[in-house]
Parts: C-alpha cells; structure tokens; sequence
C-alpha cells in the first residue's frame, strides 16, 4: 500500500495537484460521434484531483473515471475483484468525493455567444462549482446535464469541482423523505437479501440498480464523472441526438425517413442558417439522398432547444435491407446531418432499413395471443441471451478497453448465432458503441428501461428526474436499427401481482405508484416519441393482454401471452418437462461456476479459497439458496463420489449446458406446434445470462475473464439456423429438425442408437428428408423400444446427424437417453495437433471407450475451440481452434492442451 507516496508528495510541494484537463480537441460529444467542432468544444478529460472529506486521500484520477478505478490506480486499494475485496472496500462509497481540477479557457471560446458546460454522464450525486461559484446539482447517472456557464468563466485559469455526494447516504435520506410522502409506507423492499452483501434503498436513486449488489456480483456503487465532460461554445447552434424513424411504404415503393435533427441553442438567440441531411449509399458513394430546410431569423424559445424535422423520401431500388444475424446482411448507410451558418456543424450516424412489429393475435380455436416478432415481414424466432453491464463500474464500460471488451462479448454472441440481446433492467443503458456494434453484428436488441425487481417511488420530483431520463435515452439510442423493443421494467408487474415484497396490505397504493411510473411517465412518453418500435409495460409481462387488464395482468406470468421468465432451480434440468411452454422465454437458467482459472485470478490464496465450502466460496454465491439447488442439478446426474474442486466446476458447467441445451430445444421446437391446451408456439428464448461483472458462481455462459463456459459452446450449437434435436418422453422417441432458412433443403438424416457399455452403435435409421423452411416439426417418431434390441435403454446415448450436401455441412446432437450414474469405465483420450493455419490449429481427438463431455483446455493462448463439451461415440473425431496468436507454433499448442472428460478428470485445469 503505497498511497500515502502521493500525500507525502502534495504535503512537501504544499500546493493542491492540480491536473491539466485536455486542450481544445476534435471530441465526441455525445458518446462516440464523431463532430467537426475543432474550435467549438473543449474537452475537461485528462488527470484531474480527487479527494475525500478529510482529505486523507488526494490523489490524481482519470476523468471521465470513476472512484474505484482511480483508487486502484494510486494504489490506495488493491484489485477490487480480489479476495474479500468487496466486503472490505465498503468504506468507498460511505465517503464523498470531491473531483477538482483547473483548465485554461481563451479569449475565442468567451467571445462566443453560448458556453455550455456538459456532463454527459455523473455517477450520480454531485454539486458542480465553477470558480467557487455553484453551478448545479446532478441526481441521475442516466442523464445528460447541461450549464450555461458563460457568467462563471474567464479567460486564462479556471477551476472546477465535482462534489459528489456518497450514493448511500443520499439513498438512505431519499428512503425517508419517500416512505414520509408515501404515508409512512416504504417502498419495498427495504433492503435486498442478505446473502447479497449489498448496500439497501438502490430503488430509490436513479443509479445502476446492480451497482448495490445482486445475485450475481459484487456492491461496488460508485461515484464519478464516468462520460466524457466538455464545454460547448458556439454563437449559433450545436446538433444534439438525431432521430430517424424508418417507414417502409411498401405500395409506394418507397421508404420515408423522419429525421428530426435536435439542435441546441440558447432562449432568445435568433439564427439563420441551413440544415443539410445527406443519405449515402453504402456501396455507390455518389449516389446519395439530400435534404435542405432553410430557417431564418428564428428566435429559440426558453427551453434553448429547436427540433427540425425532415423527410427523406428514399426508393426501394436504394435500399438494401438490414438484416438480423443469420439471416442476412447488416447493411447500414451513413446519415449525415449539418447545419450551415456562420458557423458549420456536423454530425453522421449510421442507420439500417428493416421493419419490426410485435405480433400479438389471437389464435383460433385457442386461448391466449402469439408474442413473436417479424422483421422485414419475416417472422423469427429470437435467440439469445440476457446482457448485464459489461463491468460493474460504469466507467470500465466506455473505457477503450471497456470498448473491446463489449465488442468481443458481442461477437461472442453472433458466433454463437444469437439474433438478440436483452439489456436488462438493472444495468445502466449502454454507450452508444455498444449499440452500434450490435446494429454492425445483427443483434436485435431488448431494451428494459432501468428498473429492477423492486417497487419504485411515485412521488413528482422522482417521476420527473425518470422522465428527463426516458427522453434523453430514448432520443439518443431510438436510430439504431438493432433496437427492437423497449420494456418499462424487470419483473415488477409479476412481484406486485405475486407479493414478492410484501406489498399486499396496500396493493392499491403500490398499483397506483406502478401505473404513474410505467404507464403514465414511461409508456406516455416512449409513444410520443418513438412509434416505430414495441413497448411492453413488463417483462415479464402478458404484452397488449396486460395493457387491457389495468397494466398488471391477472397472471403476469402466463405462458398463453407475452413473455414469461423461468427457472427450474428444484426440478431436474435435464428433462424438457422442467421448461414451461410459453410464448416467449426471456429468461430461464441455471448456475454454474466459472472456469477454474478465472477464480484463481480473484485470489491470493487459492489452496484455501478455491474449495468448496471455503469462505471465499460462500461469500461469492449471492444466490439466497447458497449452493442448494446446484448441489440438487448435480445429484440428479452424477454419483455421489467425492470429488474436488476442478471437478465440481467441470459438473457444474455440464449440468448448466445440458439443461439450457435441454430447455431451448423444446422451446425452439414448438415454434409451430400448438396443443390442445393452448401451450405452444413459442418464439423467443434468451436465456439468463450472458456475461458476467465478476469471478462467481452465476448464471453465465462467459465467465469474467472472457471465457467460455460450455454453456456458450452449447449454445452455438443450440441456436444454430438449422437444428436436429430430439426427445425421449414415455418411451417414444421424437426427432424434430428446426430450420429458419427460407428455402427448402435436402438432407439425410440418422439416428444412431448407441451403447456405451459395449462402445457400439446398435441400430441406425437413414432416412432421406426434405427441411420445410423457416418451421420446426417431427422428421420422426417411435417407440423407441422397438429400435433397442436387447439392450437397456439407460445403456445407451441416441446420435443425430444431419448431412446437408448443398452446404457441405454436417450437423450433429445427442439425446442423453442413458443414466450417467452407470457409466463408469475411465477413458483414456488423446488430442494430436494435426495443422496449423496462422494462429488456427486442427486437432484430432482420439479414445477408446465413450467418452462423454470431453472438455479441451489450453492456457497460452485465447481463443476457442470449434466445439467443446464433445460427446464421443467414435474413436476419433476432429475440432478446430481458433486463436489470436500467430506465434505459436505447433509443439507449444500441442504442450499446453489438456483433455479432461466426465470419468477423465486429473487434466483439468
Ligand atoms: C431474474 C433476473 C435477475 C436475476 C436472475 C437470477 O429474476 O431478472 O434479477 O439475477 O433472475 O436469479
């Protein structure tokens, strides 16, 4: 610990640090757009000075940055992951944090007309004082705050400070005033459970809900300026969001774009001047679609804003269509939007063509509505998972290094053929980036507004701080072609209806409070402005069906409308019938423990830590049933050997990717099918989570560090566009095939019964089959005693292939038939590197007896295998790999691999 270096330093030079904020700049003002400002905006990101109430730390920071990160960097704190860190650094936020520095304004920027001072994010309390002077208050992390600060400068050296306020004293008075305007009733819940080691009242603050703790990460609620901070200058205007909505006006054979350009000014000033919009095409660079709108003398009323709108009339011959992921091209075109007077300014942004609509019908002869989308008229089935903030500190989200990682978690996805995304409710919005990568990889995105398993507050001054939040969020991401849904909040409609907080006893007061916030703040505003896109009150929630029935539904949860969230933490994963039959699954998992040497990297003393039962352990799984319904997954599987820790992680990681294997094939095949009971077409599952924010035990399928669980890999197979799967349920064998290609495709299809006792496959079945596009349905059906022979069906594993001669393309899955308890033999399995192709390699895996879940591992290179998590019914097999790193050769690969299987475990790593 040497954080008192830096105040032993300011003690001898005995005058304050202070940073020098950057110099005038090209920046971005609003994340990432690039502008032609050169001379008109000032960024204040540099090293600026943070210090405490007693100023016992005083340190340089980063701004924009955030507390925990500049601590770490002045190495006051260790790596906030680590050991027992989180339950140690609870002393952060207990403080506040005053954030200072000075910057030089010139003669040029004060002789403009308007001065802007604008924090396009604060985490989140904070008094902003220019020259000793108060300039304003924040209060809302996901708001954009603007000053005009024109007054308060001068030319040559100003300063600046940031105070901010520790969230968890403002969140325990903001507690009070609220439970006294809401007649001596807390909004419930108080505090969250106790096995979160998290901090209480996050409902009632408009700061990450997550950042308090939850039940897969840590309490890390930081404070700092986490977006970039500029002054803004100009005499005229500057162009703020830019929103287009999309129409397609099929018997026109057109497209209309409403652009509706927002253009930041100041009350009284009186402009002139021309807003041009040009349309490139994305191929032919010389042909583009433009727009003029000429204003003159127009005085800009108090609210120091005007909005222009234009429309762009764009022929279909002009559009090529944006497609998402698999099902076609993400072809995006440039938009550029200047204004043109004494001053030029200019913005681009890229935007897609492509329709959505959100089918809510009524379906004949059946109870309940369909709840699927349909993207350029097509309907499909949406595949994916849920998105968590991608760090829990807001700042290492906006990072460079925050952006590759975000990036990287996106590609994950679109490799693992996922069409959409479900940012939920308790993380932040995310940065522009973020959705332009997912508009760039075709992911559809779900977007929940910020509001997460609690009830909220109703009173004015809440309601309108989420009001300014819902316009700006909205107005800044509605032109991204990826967003396909807003939804008001996660899981409130069902814990109000269900009393999960103990709301009954004044269920009209908490009703009240719920339709003031999500219907009378959120939906009203999200139809004004965007009319293009969906919106749900909840999710879970029964859609239009909740809308009709007051906005909570008599059964939030049912699976005959809407979407439903669940979990079969107590039933048995393996078995499709632990899996509801719902309309659309937004959320549905089980745990498992992230990869052995993720968790090593959050620990100095692995020998103790990494056990189970070991302290650390506990203190990581914030799950309220501890490892309970772990250990239950677990017995219904294996034996109850004794095994260590490497192995529980390796058994947890299967149980994790079977189930969700198990789950999404039944939903994926009965996306066409409907039962006499109204169960059926279902046509979304996300599964609960994609990503994680630390090393612990949680619903993830990529751990922290960026590593594949073999959930991910199970994942790419499960949601392939073209799917064998298939059942055993009261001793009749179904195969489905399930394909979202458009055209029909030839194949032929085997179903291999094997018997792993004798290693041997004991029956085939061939059959020729002609795959019904975009549709899911019974290729065959048996029973399937009538393919054993003599053996035992609990001998056996059932192998379905599927070889596609147009694509070159086998396709392969397993039906676990047989019980794992009875396999027993150790196999012994070899991997050879067989080819090296740049940083790719091939390998071929060899064994001598069955050989389920065998799982490859290396650690010199990142990467990923081609499929993991293999059952082997054959002697050999080959996988690819695919690297990052040329240099390695061949016999470096060929040392770091390690193969471990489920009766093979003493390689794991
Ligand atoms: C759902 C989510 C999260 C949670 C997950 C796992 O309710 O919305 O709140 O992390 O379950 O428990």
């Amino acid at each position: 610990m040497y954080w008192f270096i830096p105040l032993l330093l300011l003690l001898l030079l005995n005058k304050p640090f202070i940073g020098e904020a950057g110099k005038i700049k090209t920046v971005s003002l609003i994340d990432n757009h690039e502008q032609e400002r050169e001379s008109l905006v000032q960024s204040l990101e540099g090293i600026w000075n943070v210090t405490n109430d007693n100023h016992s730390i005083n340190i340089f920071c980063n701004v924009p940055g955030g507390i925990y990160s500049d601590l770490m960097d002045a190495g006051i704190i260790g790596d906030i992951y680590k050991n027992f860190n989180d339950l140690e650094l609870r002393w952060i936020p207990r403080e506040n944090w005053n954030y200072f520095t000075n910057f030089s304004v010139s003669k040029e920027i004060l002789e403009k007309k308007a001065v802007f001072l604008v924090f396009n994010g604060i985490d989140t309390f904070a008094t902003i004082t220019l020259n000793g002077k108060e300039v304003g208050y924040t209060e809302n992390m996901f708001r954009r705050y603007r000053y005009s600060v024109k007054d308060f400068l001068r030319i040559g050296n100003n300063n600046i400070s940031v105070y901010i306020h520790s969230p968890i004293e403002v969140s325990i008075k903001e507690y009070e005033i609220e439970t006294k305007r809401h007649d001596g009733i807390p909004v419930l819940p108080i505090c969250l459970p106790d096995k979160y080691n998290g901090e209480c009242h996050v409902n009632h603050i408009r700061k990450q809900q997550a950042s308090f703790s939850w039940d897969w990460g840590p309490s890390f609620p930081s404070s700092g300026i986490w977006k970039l901070p500029v002054l803004e200058t100009y005499d005229v205007v500057m162009i703020g969001d830019i929103e287009v909505h999309i129409t397609r006006q099929s018997e026109n054979k057109r497209w209309d774009v409403k652009l509706i350009a927002h253009l930041e000014s100041f009350p009284n000033n009186t402009i002139s001047g021309s807003l041009i919009s040009k349309l490139s095409h994305y191929k032919n660079k010389t042909s583009f679609i433009v727009n003029e709108t000429n204003i003159e003398n127009y005085k800009i009323p108090n609210s120091g804003r005007i909005a222009i709108t234009q429309n762009l009339i764009v022929p279909d011959d002009f559009v090529d269509l944006w497609w998402p992921n698999g099902y076609g091209q993400q072809i995006l075109y440039d938009l550029n939007v200047s204004f043109n007077s004494s001053e030029h300014v200019s913005k681009s942004i890229k935007v897609g063509f492509r329709t959505i609509q959100l089918v809510e019908d009524a379906i004949e002869n059946h109870e309940g509505a369909t709840f699927y989308f349909k993207i350029n008229d097509l309907p499909m089935f949406m595949k994916g998972s849920n998105w968590i903030p991608s760090n829990i500190l807001p700042e290492a989200t906006t990072s460079e290094a925050g952006e590759k990682r975000i990036r990287k978690l996106l590609t994950d996805a679109n490799i693992a053929n996922m069409n959409m995304l479900r940012v939920w409710g308790g993380g932040i919005y995310e940065s522009d980036f973020f959705y332009s990568v997912a508009d760039e990889l075709g992911i559809l995105i779900w977007q929940d507004f910020m509001f997460a398993s609690s009830m909220y507050p109703a009173s004015e001054s809440f309601l309108s701080n989420v009001e300014e939040e819902i316009v700006q969020q909205v107005t800044r991401l509605q032109y991204h072609p990826s967003i396909a849904l807003w939804a008001g909040n996660n899981e409130n409609e069902g814990n109000l209806k269900h009393n999960q907080f103990g709301t009954a006893d004044h269920y009209d007061l908490f009703k009240d409070d719920y339709i003031k916030l999500y219907a009378d703040v959120i939906k009203t505003n999200i139809e004004k402005i965007d009319k293009t896109r969906p919106f749900v009150l909840s999710s879970p929630g029964n859609g239009k069906l909740s809308d009709e029935q007051g906005y909570i539904a008599e059964d939030p949860g049912s699976s005959k409308y809407g979407d439903v969230h669940d979990y079969p933490f107590w039933n048995n994963g393996w078995l499709p019938s632990s899996f509801p039959i719902p309309r659309f699954i937004s959320e549905y998992g089980l745990q498992s423990l992230p990869n052995y040497q993720t968790l090593e990297e959050a620990t100095d003393n692995p020998s103790t830590d990494l056990q189970y039962g070991s302290d650390f352990m506990e203190k990581r799984q914030h799950h309220p049933d501890n490892y309970g319904s772990l250990d239950f997954q677990l017995s219904t599987q294996f034996s109850d050997e004794k095994i260590d820790f490497k192995n529980y992680i390796f058994r947890s990681q299967i149980i994790q990717a079977v189930s969700m294997k198990v789950g999404t094939e039944k939903f994926r095949q009965f996306q066409n099918t409907i039962r006499e009971d109204s169960a059926g077409l279902t046509m979304g599952a996300l599964y609960w989570q994609l990503n994680d924010v630390w090393q612990a035990p949680s619903w993830s399928g990529i751990d922290f560090a960026g590593r594949w669980k073999m959930l991910h890999y199970y994942a790419k197979n499960f949601f392939a566009p073209i799917l064998i799967s298939g059942n055993v349920i009261d001793d009749l064998l179904t195969v489905f095939i399930t394909s979202e290609v458009r055209n029909t495709i030839e194949a032929s299809m085997s179903i291999i019964i094997h018997n792993y006792q004798l290693f041997k496959d004991i029956n085939t079945i061939s059959k020729n089959v002609s795959i019904t596009p975009q549709n899911s349905s019974i290729y065959y059906q048996n029973e399937v005693k009538t393919l054993l022979g003599d053996n035992d069906l609990s001998d056996t594993i059932i192998i379905l292939k599927l070889n596609i001669e147009s694509q070159q393309h086998n396709l392969e899955n397993f039906v676990l038939t047989g019980d794992l308890k009875k396999v027993t033999n150790v196999p012994h399995t070899t991997c050879t590197v067989t080819k090296k192709d740049g940083p790719d390699f091939q390998l071929r895996l060899k064994t001598d007896s069955y050989t389920p879940f065998v799982w490859l591992q290396t650690n010199i290179t990142t990467g990923r295998f081609s499929d993991n998590g293999i059952i082997m019914t054959t002697k050999e097999k080959d996988v690819y790999f695919y690297g990052d790193n040329p240099d390695i050769s061949i016999e470096a690969f060929q040392a770091s691999i390690r193969v471990s299987s489920l009766r093979n475990t003493t390689q794991l790593i």
